[in-house]
């Protein structure tokens, strides 16, 4: 028998025991506009929302997507309704989230959406454009001027195309009609997110006028850490949430038990009481967001790396390879803790939470999936460690093994001589610097090194670091990389 599509409809027919919003949706308003409405979004946020709208209805979520139809399609049908499944080695945990109250498709609603973000009752526009969305230079957290969709969003202020467009648009149309501004809410995984969030939009509202970009600059951008696994969801999720809640959900969002949200509580126009769901309101995000994009986030990219040319396909196979857990052990003990200054927190207690999560073996998470966009990802989550460590004159040597695996890795030619599915908005760039270097180790550094928007200039000039990574590449293209992995944890 074919089960019914989730949605309001079928919310009274779920199979026994599956949590569903116990408030009512109806009265349920619109408080947030979030841009980039993927699985992250809908594994975190909105699940601190949805158990905070009982108290306070006016915080419901719109969401929208700046790229795709594709969320929407999948919500529309289920009155925005969608299970969140929380995986362990104990089983599945299915539960019914209502917060998100629709979904819109930048694309085909631009009007629509920005005549929201302009409405007095969006008090929060959050963000998860992932890091290229943020149409900046990752290596300084500045403004790319000409990024394609940045100058067309000059070109054409009122359609714009990018988050920053959007926001801009909507903040002018907020002072042209003086209503106070929303709060900026980045929840991307980038150093100081709100900081960097309010120099690009700031930026790009000054080349449009000066007297907007003095405005702009007086919004309130809070950063928060924003910390949960979640894996792309797979078919096979799709039928084993229907078996168990009783009904078809096109987008069911499969994550771990662990989440955790550091928030800067600096919120001038309201927010919901974020910490009654489990939040922590802090006054400087900073110190939780390097920590966690070194250790977790940095970790992630070099198994993704080395796991994936060693021929391991998710996290928890990597996880059960005895040298890689040495080398991120080794990685996170030896090289990046020692650059972390968080009074209060036991860092050896996080790093062992950390591998015990990476461990889960019941969520399916891709080490191609983590590959994906390294050029945006590499600087918060090796680089920064490298410099800080260089300038101390510390070893780099398993940070460096990580980066070598990525230039590895880019050059789309996998160990068996089979191609690599790179992902990135760079990638057709260092597709032709790999192809030019062949197999010399030392001008696939010198080739991609030159990547200023990945390295910055401070890089390529130096020596220990052309040292260590070269070595390293000539390992992995001589030995293969789980050689290399053995023989730096010797
Ligand atoms: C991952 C992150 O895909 C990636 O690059 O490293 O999405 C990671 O799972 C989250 O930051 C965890 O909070």
């Amino acid at each position: 028998m074919t089960k019914p599509r989730l949605s309001r409809n079928s919310l009274a027919t779920l199979a026994a025991g599956i949590t569903a919003p116990a408030y009512d949706r109806g009265a349920v308003s619109a408080g947030i506009v979030h841009l980039g409405i993927g699985a992250f979004h809908r594994a975190h946020m909105a699940v601190y929302v949805d158990d905070l709208l009982a108290d306070d209805p006016s915080w419901g979520i719109v969401g929208a997507s700046l790229r795709r139809p594709d969320t929407k399609e999948a919500l529309e049908p289920q009155d925005g309704l969608y299970t969140i499944a929380v995986r362990d080695a104990a089983g599945t945990h299915p539960r019914v989230i209502g917060s998100i109250l629709s979904v819109m498709d930048a694309n085909s609603q631009r009007e629509d959406l920005l005549a929201l973000m302009a409405d007095p009752a969006i008090r929060i526009v959050s963000l998860t454009v992932t890091e290229k969305g943020y149409c900046h230079d990752p290596a300084n957290g500045e403004l790319d001027e000409k990024h394609p969709d940045i100058v067309h969003d000059l070109a054409h202020p009122g359609a714009p195309k990018s988050a920053p467009g959007m926001l801009v648009e909507a903040l002018a149309r907020r002072k042209a009609a003086g209503i106070a501004p929303f709060a900026v809410m980045s929840c991307d995984n980038l150093p100081n997110n709100g900081q960097t969030a309010k120099r690009i939009v700031t930026r790009l509202a000054a080349l449009r006028s000066p007297e907007l970009g003095q405005w702009v600059g007086n919004v309130a951008f809070p950063s928060t850490m924003v910390d949960r696994i979640v894996p792309s969801t797979t078919d096979a999720d799709r039928a084993e949430i229907a078996g168990l809640i009783g009904a078809e959900d096109a987008w069911p969002i499969m994550t771990e038990p662990f989440t955790q949200w550091v928030i800067e509580d600096h919120f001038p126009s309201g927010r919901p009481a974020f910490e009654k769901a489990g939040a922590q309101m802090v006054k400087d995000v900073e110190p939780f967001e390097h920590m966690k994009l070194r250790m977790l986030n940095g970790s992630h990219s070099t198994m993704a790396y080395a796991g994936y040319l060693g021929g391991y396909d998710y996290i928890a196979e990597v996880m059960g390879d005895g040298a890689y857990v040495k080398l991120i052990h080794g990685l996170m003990t030896e090289e990046v803790m020692p650059t972390l200054d968080m009074p209060g927190v036991e860092l050896g207690a996080y790093r062992d939470q950390l591998l015990e999560r990476f461990r889960n073996p019941a969520l399916k998470h891709r080490t191609w999936q983590i590959a994906m966009d390294g050029s945006q990802k590499l600087p918060q989550r090796l680089l920064g460690t490298i410099r800080d460590r260089l300038k101390a004159g510390q070893g780099i040597e398993r940070l460096a093994l990580g980066v070598a695996a990525w230039m590895r890795y880019v050059t789309g030619v996998a160990e068996d001589g089979g191609e690599i599915d790179v992902r990135d908005p760079h990638a057709l760039k260092m597709h032709a610097i790999a192809a030019d270097a062949g197999d010399d180790p030392g001008a696939l550094f010198d080739g991609l090194v030159a990547l200023t928007e990945v390295f910055g200039t401070d890089l390529a000039e130096n020596g220990a670091f052309r040292a260590s990574v070269v070595n390293h590449l000539e390992n992995l293209f001589d030995l293969g990389v789980r050689a290399s992995v053995a023989k730096v944890v010797g």
